[in-house]
């Protein structure tokens, strides 16, 4: 095939109705989704009902997925080169050729001036990680890098220490759950379908919910127990309740004496953390955290602690996420019906994985530039720490980064302090960004790829249930604990000069004259290298879009059960963290209140949007066009501010955001709280544009200022000033 055809499967433009199985793209759950075709365009998305989990429901934003494809032809159609300064908005069209063929031509200046570890690729992790980490191991560098550190890298990394594998090894049975404890995680709007559709069937059977944050959302409303607690003050909540149960000796000795190892050492640390203790750090009165343990003591072992993704954010989350799961430890809850279940690879069933691209690469032995798992060697490297990667973009240490990769992923809004952000991709030879439309990132690029929509490509096939080996961060706490394949295949013909990741890989690869590792003609012939061996076929892949690998979750025996830590045991005090001179329980941080004008700024999402990548989608836009900012009455009476006011917030810099209080007593008075995702500034955005705040750009000195343990950048540590505002404007 000539290099700028595109790779269209045969008769995707065919006349006719066709039904196409495959994957949502409209945030990085990937729910599977039913496309209905008719004469080759898309005319209706609903769920997969092939997989009962979700029958045909999607989410507003997954529904929305047509005004993506045609209501918004704002998205780049081309390839883009920059012709202008960086940021400064000016492009020539270019053919895949020549935007190819200038990116090849850069990646050799990079690999002449810092070697081939010189270049670097973040993405959005997921199921289909197998190629980007294969591209960028088969440049011959280590610095494959996902968005976590933002994210999840601080509940992953305390997982890790605790258990020898991610928490997303653990699948929490819902179905039979009695008691579910969540720490900012806010299922019914940060929703993954199936599991926001399980969490409302559990409640509806009985299950008790304890939702911990410092803002009541619609979780909280669903709730059975809701304490609005100070800002970062959980690990300090976790520290009482573990100290109360083995007060009561409520844990599950049979479990801990088997399988767990440190609990001296647990003792130790929680011998002064009463009910009382933890009162004035968190707000939550003793007598009710009493209470609590005695009706968890009920309900165990069937009481499970959400390690979270919304708490991973402060100096000390690492520790909320690792005593929370310590919690699960003590309920006795692994591996039992209505606790979490461990995900088991394919083998376990008896059947063969998929084959991986990543070991037709050999090994790359420079160390990464970020120290996961070297100089951080608490830190796991199959995710890295994305932070560190910009230090050395911007410092030249350890080494040099010269090229770097954004694909599906927006490293300037989804990074804290846009101005060192900036700095640091400015010093880069090549930037380049592969996305579906005008990211804030692409703006700042040197090269805009225009990747094909969800509905216009296919992808490599990937393992949604199960574990995940190489792909440890997934978006969905609601996963099959039975392994299966799931494919994302093509709907329609792009409509634009776009093309689908795996061809743009195989491309620059070509032409650095490394030809044998992407070396397929079609998606099909890939896929039949990825099933080769598995006994499953592509007609059988497509006949549903997912292929189970077995018809129902097998428990390991609770005397069988292993843990891949360094002493096979959970490791309260954990091997890993002392390795790295960190305490596996350090005392708990309290911070002072901020006071007069100034609030913890907590940021979050809601149901229609997905980050930043949405606002600019005509119907998603339509529902939420605006962001508010709550505050607590007491706070805002002083300042003048009452609800539905325009208020001037700043960070530590020159930005200054103009945005609507909310004056509501369900926000802690320590915080205030915006949804994340709005002030975009690409002016190609139109619907975008201008709305709203970025909160990115509030958190000044937070790209370098990250929990040592976890890694994650302290995002909840950033403190605001608030003002009523005079006069009307729009944000710059
Ligand atoms: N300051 C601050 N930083 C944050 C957060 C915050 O709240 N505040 N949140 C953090 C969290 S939890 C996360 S997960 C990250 C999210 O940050 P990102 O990982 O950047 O996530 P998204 O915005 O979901 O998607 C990134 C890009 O992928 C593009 N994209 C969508 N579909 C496709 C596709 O099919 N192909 C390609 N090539 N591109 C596609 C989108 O257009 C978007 O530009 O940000 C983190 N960073
Ligand atoms: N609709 C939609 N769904 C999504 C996404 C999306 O963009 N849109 N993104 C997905 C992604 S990438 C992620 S990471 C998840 C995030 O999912 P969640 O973590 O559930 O949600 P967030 O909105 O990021 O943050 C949740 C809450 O944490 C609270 N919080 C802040 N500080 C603290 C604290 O110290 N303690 C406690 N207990 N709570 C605190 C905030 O008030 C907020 O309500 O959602 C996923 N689902
Ligand atoms: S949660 Fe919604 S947007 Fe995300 S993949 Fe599922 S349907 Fe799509
Ligand atoms: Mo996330």
């Amino acid at each position: 095939m000539n290099s700028t055809m595109s790779p269209n499967v045969d008769g995707v433009g065919a006349p006719g109705r066709r039904t196409v199985y495959s994957m949502c793209s409209m945030c990085s759950v990937r729910c599977p989704i039913e496309v209905t075709v008719e004469d080759g365009r898309a005319v209706w998305l609903q769920g997969n009902p092939h997989d009962k989990a979700i029958g045909a429901s999607l989410c507003a934003k997954g529904a929305a997925g047509l005004a993506l494809e045609y209501g918004d032809d704002q998205r780049p159609q081309t390839p883009l080169i920059r012709t202008g300064p960086r940021g400064g908005g000016q492009w020539r069209r270019a053919s895949w050729d020549e935007a190819l063929d200038y990116i090849a031509d850069k990646l050799r200046e990079t690999i002449e001036a810092f070697g081939p570890q010189g270049i670097m690729l973040s993405d959005r992790s997921g199921p289909f990680t197998d190629l980007t980490r294969t591209f960028v191991k088969a440049l011959g560098s280590p610095n494959y890098i996902t968005h976590d550190a933002c994210c999840t890298a601080n509940a992953h990394n305390a997982s890790l220490s605790l258990f020898g594998f991610s928490h997303e090894g653990l699948i929490p049975d819902l179905g039979r759950v009695k008691h579910l404890v969540l720490y900012g995680r806010n299922v019914i709007e940060c929703l993954a379908v199936k599991e926001a559709k399980a969490f409302m069937a559990a409640l509806a059977n009985g299950m008790r919910v304890t939702y911990i944050d410092p803002r009541a959302t619609f979780t909280a409303c669903k709730a059975t127990r809701y304490w609005q607690v100070r800002p970062n003050s959980d690990y300090a909540l976790n520290l009482a309740i573990i100290h109360q149960l083995l007060r009561q000796e409520a844990y599950d000795k049979d479990f801990v004496a088997r399988y767990v190892s440190g609990m001296d050492y647990l003792w130790e640390a929680v011998k002064d953390t009463t009910p009382e203790w933890q009162e004035p750090h968190t707000g939550v009165p003793a007598e009710q955290l009493r209470a609590f343990v005695r009706e968890i003591a009920l309900d165990a072992p069937q009481v499970i602690f959400n390690p979270g993704w919304g708490t991973a954010r402060h100096k000390q989350s690492f520790h909320v996420s690792r005593t929370a799961l310590i919690l699960n430890v003590l309920m006795g809850n692994i591996e039992i019906p209505g606790g979490n279940i461990l995900a088991k690879p394919p083998e376990f069933y008896g059947r063969k994985g998929l084959n991986h691209l990543i070991d037709r690469v050999p090994k790359v032995e420079v160390p990464r530039v970020d120290g996961a798992g070297t100089t951080r060697s608490q830190w796991d490297p199959a995710i890295g720490m994305l932070h560190q990667a910009f230090a050395a973009m911007e410092t030249g240490q350890p080494y040099g980064i010269g090229a770097y990769f954004a694909y599906r992923h927006d490293p300037i809004t989804g990074l804290p302090d846009t101005e060192a952000v900036k700095s640091a991709l400015d010093k880069l030879k090549l930037f380049v960004s592969i996305d579906v439309r005008y990211s804030e990132a692409g703006w700042f690029a040197d090269v805009i790829l225009p990747e094909a929509t969800y509905l216009e490509r296919a992808n490599i096939l990937c393992q949604m249930g199960g574990p995940v080996p190489v792909d440890p961060s997934r978006h969905s706490s609601l996963r099959d604990p039975v392994p299966d394949f799931s494919m994302r295949d093509q709907a329609i013909a792009p409509r634009f000069d776009s093309r689908p990741a795996w061809w743009i890989f195989r491309e620059i690869l070509r032409r650095m004259d490394i030809k044998e590792v992407l070396d397929f003609e079609t998606i099909e012939e890939l896929w039949n290298y990825q099933l080769d061996g598995t006994g499953v076929t592509i007609a059988e892949m497509r006949e549903k879009g997912f292929v189970r690998l077995a018809n129902a979750p097998r428990l390991i025996p609770r005397e069988e059960l292993k843990f891949p830590t360094p002493s096979g045991k959970i490791e309260i005090e954990s091997a890993v963290l002392k390795l790295a001179g960190l305490p596996s329980l350090p005392p708990y941080e309290a911070k002072a209140a901020p006071v007069d004008d100034r609030f913890r700024l907590l940021i979050g999402r809601t149901a229609t949007l997905t980050h930043g990548m949405s606002l600019n989608n005509p119907i998603l836009n339509e529902i939420a066009p605006e962001q508010v900012l709550w505050i607590h009455p007491d706070r805002a009476r002083p300042l003048g501010i009452g609800d539905g006011d325009t208020v001037e917030i700043r960070g530590g810099g020159s930005y200054v955001g103009r945005i609507k209080a909310r004056v509501t007593s369900w926000i802690h008075p320590d915080a205030v709280f915006m949804l994340h995702g709005y002030g975009a500034t690409v002016p190609l955005a139109t619907r975008a544009l201008g709305r709203g705040v970025a909160d990115q750009r509030l958190q000044d000195g937070k790209l370098y200022d990250f929990d040592p343990a976890g890694g994650g950048c302290a995002l909840t540590e950033a403190i605001v000033q608030i003002k009523p505002a005079f006069e009307e404007g729009g944000n710059p």
